[in-house]
């Protein structure tokens, strides 16, 4: 009895734990506010329990700062909309520290995309993210880059760790980030690997099949399966079937918002898209040139191999040129509007425990997005 009474119970905070007792009214400002409190968290982690020089850690905020903030904050954000989603339904509002909570893992997710980012743009050979250079661009940085990608993917697990380390959940949570971590690096895998390395384009490679398989696994599961399922197990209702209904849409609209990501590639603001496209000369499995090669003629068939995957601007102009030609933007804007309306239908016939409010704003959230 006595010792129920002077236990912590699970869902206290350790004693180590807090969470600030007020945030901004605003959903968008108080999230980021979280963000600073988990930088200064990592940083007294790595003076006082790995003994990390003042100098070195002094370049792993410069590094956090550089990276993990400046996106639009969308997967994130999404964990706080399925826990406030499913809270509502059960007529609950979010306390202050529920908020901190469900932004603390959804940061999670932040820095679980900061990883995958730095890393992408040394593999990709990028230029610009979220509107300035790509971090490995800085001269006192270059390939140092790889291992702060590194740190910021353990990032991840010191923060899951000091936060919902004492959950009974924990273990689930761990497991899945463990998972789409894989899923992700295998997704890249396929993207890299799409043509072979020895000089000799092969446009047979890019099918359909192939480009499907690129997309679900680089970025359905870790943009769209990883926020929800996150909200999902917060909130309590992290079931394998709620789960699996949830990874069905989250794949449909993960093929949809990576398809867009390839036509802003090419055809986006590079203002509002934050970054310089590269796939054409990066000779990337792209949904244009997939498109392109399903309905060329030999002709243009001839000016793919000779212009695709080219570093040289007179080339990437060709392709451009000829994406034009073979009209591409209309096609795009036909599979957007067939797509929208096809995962609204999946909407339409989710079960009860599955937050499609949160689904719906998703989907409002990428339809017709110009960044
Ligand atoms: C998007 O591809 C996919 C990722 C950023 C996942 C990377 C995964 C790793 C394991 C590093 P993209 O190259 O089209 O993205 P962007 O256009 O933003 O560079
Ligand atoms: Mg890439
Ligand atoms: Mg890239
Ligand atoms: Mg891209």
């Amino acid at each position: 009895r006595v010792r129920s009474k002077t236990r912590t119970s699970k869902t206290e905070p350790d004693a180590d734990l807090s969470y600030p007792s007020s945030l901004p009214p605003d959903e968008k400002e108080a999230f980021i506010e979280i963000c600073d409190q988990l930088t200064v968290e990592l940083l007294t982690e790595l003076k006082s329990r790995y003994e990390l020089p003042a100098e070195a850690s002094e370049w792993v905020k410069k590094m956090i700062e550089y990276n993990v903030k400046g996106g639009k904050l969308n997967r994130g954000l999404t964990v706080v909309s399925v826990k406030r989603t499913i809270d509502a339904a059960k007529g609950r509002v979010l306390s202050t520290r529920e908020f901190a909570r469900a932004a603390v893992l959804g940061w999670c997710i932040e820095w679980l995309q900061a990883f995958f980012l730095v890393a992408d743009d040394v593999m990709d050979d990028s230029v610009t993210r979220r509107g300035q250079p790509c971090w490995f661009r800085l001269p006192q940085v270059k390939l140092i880059a790889v291992n702060d990608s590194f740190i910021l993917e353990s990032n991840v697990f010191q923060i899951l760790k000091r936060h919902f380390g004492h959950e009974p959940f924990y273990v689930t949570l761990f497991d899945l980030f463990r998972e789409v971590t894989l899923q992700t690096e295998l997704g890249q895998l396929l993207d890299l690997t799409s043509q072979p390395m020895d000089g000799q384009i092969d446009l047979q490679r890019f099918t359909p099949q192939r480009y499907q398989l690129i997309v679900k696994y680089k970025t359905a599961f870790y943009t769209f399966y990883l926020p929800i399922a996150c909200g999902l197990i917060l909130s309590g209702m992290g079931h394998p079937a709620a789960l699996a209904t949830a990874r069905r849409v989250c794949v449909l609209m993960g093929e949809y918002f990576q398809v867009q990501d390839d036509y802003l590639d090419c055809y986006g603001d590079p203002k509002l898209i934050g970054k310089v496209g590269t796939d054409i000369q990066d000779n990337k499995c792209s949904w244009l040139v997939v498109q392109a090669l399903a309905k060329a003629t030999p002709a243009q068939r001839t000016v793919l191999e000779a212009h695709y995957g080219k570093h040289e601007d007179s080339s990437v102009a060709a392709v451009k040129s000829l994406y034009r030609e073979m009209g591409l933007e209309v096609l795009f804007k036909q599979y957007e509007e067939q797509s929208y309306t096809a995962i609204q239908k999946e909407l339409d016939a989710l079960p009860a425990d599955i937050p499609r409010p949160v689904f719906e704003l998703l989907l409002k959230k990428i339809y017709r997005r110009s960044k």
